[in-house]
């Protein structure tokens, strides 16, 4: 520890399990094989750094005949997707994997990875197995350490920028992953030959975590790397950022941001979200090594004591962005460059159909909410099936909740289009702009911190507000419309056009001016709206949008360039006529 690293105060309960913890093994294996349907509390922390999250199902809680208030545990499973990058036998196995141990669907996230739901504690460790198997890891997709680090998903042929950036994220994703053996342990042994010693700790202490330490990070870490021209993982949103600075298709080196973050505790005035902020510029070779001094600094200086703000961004806030800087070079070894002024300046989604530039195809499917599921009348997770056995296609996770099919052939446009349809799926091409540019949160009924319903109630709203937008006509006006069930922000709201975060139940504070480049924050418009307000409040926001907008001008910075009172007020009075 540092000299001038801040005086230890009493450490947070989560601290206290990792520090007993022994590089995350804790009483994770004997609780592992005991009857209990759960975990003890320090267990329940630690296995979120093997990716598994224990939860409880409120609404089957609430169906189990008589017995009212029993709990329903079951096991939220994260999977790693470094750059959003899967294969179709891989994703054919998670689907596979939902059906046969999980609640029968599968989700992809907001940060290009892959979440099952409904695992129960026995099925854990097979599971685990088979993700294994499956060349894919849980390992460090929740909890206090590097996540599933993101890049641009687009595979364009010969685009050098493109491919060395996701080997550049590949090569950090192995860098910051943690090194305990208590993951390979705990759930890779095979029964049938013994358990072996957990092997974490003990003389070479120092060399387990060499990066990280036994005590891992303050809090989560996130890391994403973007194009200037396209800033599809929105970087600004994240702890750590790296957009590409290139001329000539040549990779100069990397702008890197700090300090991004959403989530909000309403009751805690002193919690915030941020973007990230320009920390300095780095050539390609630099990379690992400056988010190795970064991971570092906040790993000595992060609040160890106070969740609430031991994120990155409140560390540079208490430290200063300065002395936050000299402290990142003293790790790094040597000065930051200024920021090259590159910066981002486009956004793409990547759906529809497009030439990779090598004769071959890919084709963006939106995914509502990224929830994979057969459904009556609506069997995406059948349709996927048909599509990834015949086709073959590579796969790509979008930081949109969406998917990519690469390396297709163009007679595989038609055939794709069929079998959606045969199971009554749309194709991109059918969706409204609308819905295309909207997300939510996966809230209820599995997230235990949810106070309003997300996902399960976004479709219907789009639904609601979809001939209202084409009466204005602004039915091909692309505005990103985020949802989330709590101000923890995982659809990332506080960026968005338009962003609705669940107050409590039933009700969302609208948020107004941020834009689908995600450099801009958007400020609060109303509070406290009841869901079935929601169809007129915002359509009165795109009637005062319509009038209001100057040539050119996207929904969000008009509504910067107003100002929320004089949208209020323009919108109120629209709706009072
Ligand atoms: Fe998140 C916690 C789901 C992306 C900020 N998030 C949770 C938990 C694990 C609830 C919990 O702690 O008990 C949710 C699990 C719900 C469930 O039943 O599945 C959850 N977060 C998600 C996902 C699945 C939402 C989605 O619809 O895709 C996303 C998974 C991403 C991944 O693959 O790793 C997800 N979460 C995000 C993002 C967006 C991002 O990272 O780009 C954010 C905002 C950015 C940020 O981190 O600030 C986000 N999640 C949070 C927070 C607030 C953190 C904070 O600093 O205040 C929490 C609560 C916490 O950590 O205490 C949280
Ligand atoms: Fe749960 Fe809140 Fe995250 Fe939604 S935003 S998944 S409700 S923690």
């Amino acid at each position: 520890m540092p000299d001038d690293a801040p005086a230890p105060a009493k450490p947070s309960a989560v601290e206290l399990a990792k520090i007993a913890s022994n590089y995350l093994v804790g009483d994770i294996p004997q609780e592992l094989a005991d009857d209990a349907p759960g975990f003890g509390k320090a267990s329940i922390q630690l296995l979120k750094n093997h990716g598994t999250y224990q939860q409880d199902d409120r609404e089957a809680r609430k169906s189990v005949d008589g017995k009212k208030s029993e709990r329903q545990i079951s096991f939220m499973i994260r999977t790693c997707v470094p750059g959003g990058k899967l294969t179709a036998e891989q994703l054919l196995s998670a689907m596979d994997m939902g059906d046969e141990l999980g609640n029968g669907t599968i989700r992809l996230t907001t940060r290009q990875a892959i979440q099952h739901h409904g695992v129960v504690k026995g099925e854990l460790k097979s599971f685990m197995q088979r993700v294994h198997t499956n060349q894919m890891t849980t390992l460090a997709a929740c909890g206090d350490v590097e996540r599933n680090i993101m890049g641009c998903p687009a595979p364009i042929h010969g685009d050098r920028v493109r491919d060395e950036m996701q080997a550049k994220l590949d090569e950090l994703s192995r860098h910051l992953a943690p090194r305990t053996r208590a993951y390979y342990e705990i759930w890779l042994t095979d029964p049938d030959t013994g358990e072996k010693t957990l092997a974490a700790g003990g003389e070479k202490e120092a060399q387990v975590e060499p990066i990280y330490g036994p005590t891992y990070l303050p809090r989560k870490f996130k890391t994403a790397f973007a194009l200037p021209e396209d800033n599809c993982t929105d970087v600004y949103a994240n702890d750590l950022g790296f957009i590409v600075v290139h001329e000539a298709g040549k990779i100069l080196g990397y702008n890197v941001l700090a300090g991004g973050g959403m989530g909000v505790t309403p009751s805690a005035a002193k919690t915030f979200p941020a973007l990230a902020k320009r920390l300095g510029f780095v050539p390609p070779e630099d990379v690992l090594a400056i988010a190795e001094a970064i991971v570092k600094v906040q790993r000595d200086f992060g609040n160890r004591s106070d969740r609430k703000v031991a994120r990155l961004k409140y560390t540079i806030h208490t430290m200063g962005l300065e002395n936050f800087r000299a402290k990142v070079e003293e790790y790094f070894g040597k000065p930051l460059a200024p920021c090259h002024p590159a910066d981002v300046h486009g956004f793409d989604d990547h759906i529809g159909w497009f030439a990779q530039g090598d004769g071959r195809f890919f084709y963006g499917l939106n995914v509502e909410n990224g929830r994979i599921i057969d459904r009556d009348g609506f069997h995406l997770k059948s349709a996927l099936r048909q599509i990834l056995t015949e086709i073959r296609p590579g796969v790509r996770i979008t930081a949109h909740q969406s998917l990519l099919f690469t390396d297709l052939a163009e007679a595989d446009r038609g055939r794709i289009a069929d079998i959606l349809h045969a199971h009554g799926v749309k194709t991109s091409e059918e969706i409204s702009t609308l819905r295309r540019w909207s997300m939510a949160c996966v809230a209820l009924p599995t997230c235990g911190l949810a106070v309003a319903e997300s996902e399960r109630v976004l479709p219907g709203l789009i639904d609601s507000l979809e001939p209202e937008v084409a009466k204005l006509g602004l039915s091909n006006e692309a505005f990103t419309l985020r949802m989330t069930g709590c101000p923890n922000a995982c659809a990332r709201p506080y960026n968005s056009d338009i962003g609705l975060v669940g107050r409590t139940a039933g009700k969302y504070t609208l948020f107004l001016g941020g834009r689908l480049l995600g450099d801009r924050l958007n400020e609060q418009y109303k509070d406290v709206v009841p869901f079935e307000d929601l169809t007129k409040e915002i359509t009165a926001v795109l009637a005062c949008y319509k009038a209001q907008r100057h040539d050119g001008e996207t929904l969000g910075d008009c509504c910067h360039r107003l100002g929320v009172d004089a949208v209020r007020t323009w919108a109120d009075a629209w709706l009072a006529k």
